[in-house]
């Protein structure tokens, strides 16, 4: 007989994620994912002058805090095709790839290693075992066995003071931990070092855009002045110490993330759980020229059906086949869709009037409608989107920087490629982009300093400024891609205003709920067949779910007050 386990809210993520799953004889036979807050911004923006949305629509996420205003500008460029200066380009490339390692290595150990590392077991740690496990992997500096012993009497007092703070109400001893206590007190130093070195970084943000969270975008360019010799600009001293922070993330990648990620996955090699079907979707971006110029993209677009990765597939955004929403199983009203197949985002509808049961609730009707995520479909398919997505989309169209990476890992791991099919894989994948993308920041900043010196400071294209200067009715798709997947969002612009904005976000694919014909989303189709050791402590699924980095507020673009309170695991 089945039992159904509720996890609700899941934590370590953004936003508000339900999962539920049947479980039968030790492994999950069937799961429902559910977005449980829904907040309507793509609404609140219609009728507003589309100049003004980034800074409505940047406010979907402060996690992705920068994509979703490069997403909508990059929206209204397309409608009223504006090229924008190269400093600006750059910029953005900028801002994104700053907004990629930092959210990578905080997903990393701060979302998602206490589901892989026991900290509490780190107790049991020899600091000089630690020491030399530390040295054999990396040159990192902070790896005497004193500074592991002060680690352990941080975590010690902890424990002692009966508070865990930041590490309460994990699963710790649980029997689906396998590192030895010296490779946990390791992790757990590094959890705590990247919380310190996280905060550096993003001062890139600050400098080119004036603040973290939610830097400034304007239409038409960057509004960043920019004066080598002034001290009202971004100068001279900004640069250099924007490339000694980017210095000193490329070392903490190199040297603590990946080694770590390494060392971490090299005792999970058994636990190849957590795949989802091997639909892999990228837009593409970090165009070396406009963004416009999709042969150029470093991450490569296309999407690969079924694992088929000699047919890579061509993606085209204005191609209702190509992205498609449905509704079928979320709490919106589509009583007036005409064609009863979904909808395209240029007709898309988001329609928050449905009559029907909506939380709060007891337990989710799972045939009828139980999340406020929609579900889009690429030709149909659910599709994965994310660092394991681009990954095989750039592998399999022949990208050497992107295969070099990948091949390295492998054999560092010793596993074949089907191994990336998993939860762990997506960790690692994720892991392996951040390697990409430290690479191209520094690039990026390098190109933008050598375009600088040649006298060009402009960031500004301002020809289609003003709205007299726009068609009557035009239609708009900015896409990117966010550090959880592919972003697209699309405008249609009638008399100088927005007269329809969807969004439909990485996490929109990914913890979609079931379609029409009962597609399960991948988040859905990734816990089937996961074995739970003990369903009152069930940290596979957060390993699974977490695997993803879930911002559920971006997937649903209200918190219910009832639902305040921790995780709640109930065996029904
Ligand atoms: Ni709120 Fe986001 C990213 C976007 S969502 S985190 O990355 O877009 O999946
Ligand atoms: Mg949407």
């Amino acid at each position: 007989m089945s039992e159904r386990i509720v996890v609700d809210p899941v934590t370590r993520i953004e936003g508000h994620l339900r999962i539920e799953a049947d479980f039968e004889n030790g492994y999950i036979t069937e799961a429902y994912s559910s977005g449980t807050g829904v907040r309507g911004i793509e609404k609140i923006v219609v009728g507003r002058d589309p100049r003004d949305i980034w800074a409505f629509v940047q406010r979907i996420c402060g996690v992705c805090t920068t994509v979703h205003a490069l997403a909508s500008i990059r929206s209204v460029e397309d409608a009223l095709d504006i090229t924008v200066p190269r400093n600006a380009s750059l910029i953005r490339e900028i801002m994104n790839e700053t907004q990629f390692v930092h959210d990578h290595v905080v997903h990393f150990y701060h979302l998602h290693a206490l589901d892989w590392v026991d900290v509490v077991n780190a107790l049991e740690a020899d600091p000089e075992e630690t020491s030399q496990i530390a040295q054999s992997i990396s040159d990192w500096p902070k790896s005497s066995p004193g500074y592991f012993q002060g680690v352990k009497d941080k975590v010690q007092k902890l424990v002692d003071s009966g508070q865990l703070g930041i590490f309460a109400n994990g699963y710790w001893g649980h029997e689906a931990y396998k590192l030895p206590p010296e490779v946990n007190l390791l992790a757990v130093a590094h959890y705590l070092e990247a919380l310190d070195w996280q905060k550096n970084i993003v001062q890139i943000h600050t400098i080119l855009g004036g603040k973290n969270p939610h830097p400034h975008y304007v239409v038409g360019g960057m509004a960043t002045p920019i004066d080598i010799n002034s001290d009202n600009a971004i100068n001279a001293e900004r640069f250099s110490h924007m490339q000694k922070l980017i210095n000193e993330a490329f070392d903490f990648v190199e040297q603590v993330y990946i080694p770590d990620l390494l060392a971490i996955g090299s005792y999970y090699k058994d636990w190849l759980y957590g795949a989802a079907k091997p639909n892999f979707l990228s837009f593409g971006d970090f165009s070396t020229g406009d963004v416009r110029e999709v042969e150029k993209y470093r991450m490569p677009r296309g999407a690969i059906i079924d694992g088929q990765l000699e047919d890579i597939q061509e993606v085209d955004l204005r191609d209702p086949e190509h992205v498609r929403e449905f509704t079928d199983h979320a709490w919106y009203d589509d009583a007036e869709r005409e064609d009863g197949d979904g909808r395209h985002p240029w007709e898309g509808k988001t329609d928050l009037n449905y009559s029907g049961p909506k939380p709060p609730f007891d337990q989710l009707d799972t045939d009828a409608r139980y999340s406020w995520v929609k579900a889009p479909r690429y030709k149909g398919h659910a599709m994965e989107t994310g660092p394991l997505a681009r990954l095989m989309v750039g592998y399999a169209s022949g990208n050497e920087e992107i295969q070099q990476v990948v091949d390295e890992a492998l054999e560092a791991l010793g596993v074949p490629m089907d191994a990336l099919y998993s939860a762990l894989g997506r960790t690692v994948a994720r892991g392996l982009e951040t390697r990409l993308m430290v690479r191209w920041l520094r690039d990026d900043m390098n190109a933008l300093i050598d375009n600088i010196k040649t006298g060009d400071q402009v960031t500004f294209n301002s020809s289609k400024w003003e709205p007299n200067s726009w068609p009557d009715n035009v239609q708009g798709v900015g896409w990117m891609e966010a550090p959880r997947g592919s972003l697209g969002h699309w405008i249609e612009i009638e008399n100088g205003k927005a007269k329809n904005y969807q969004a439909v976000v990485p996490t929109t694919w990914l913890a979609s709920p079931k379609d029409h014909t009962g597609q399960p989303g991948p988040y859905e189709e990734a816990l089937k067949g996961v074995p739970v050791a003990d369903p009152e402590q069930p940290i596979e699924i957060l390993r699974v779910i977490h695997s993803f980095d879930p911002c559920l507020a971006c997937a649903v673009h209200l918190t219910d007050k009832e639902k305040e309170g921790t995780t709640k695991i109930r065996i029904i």
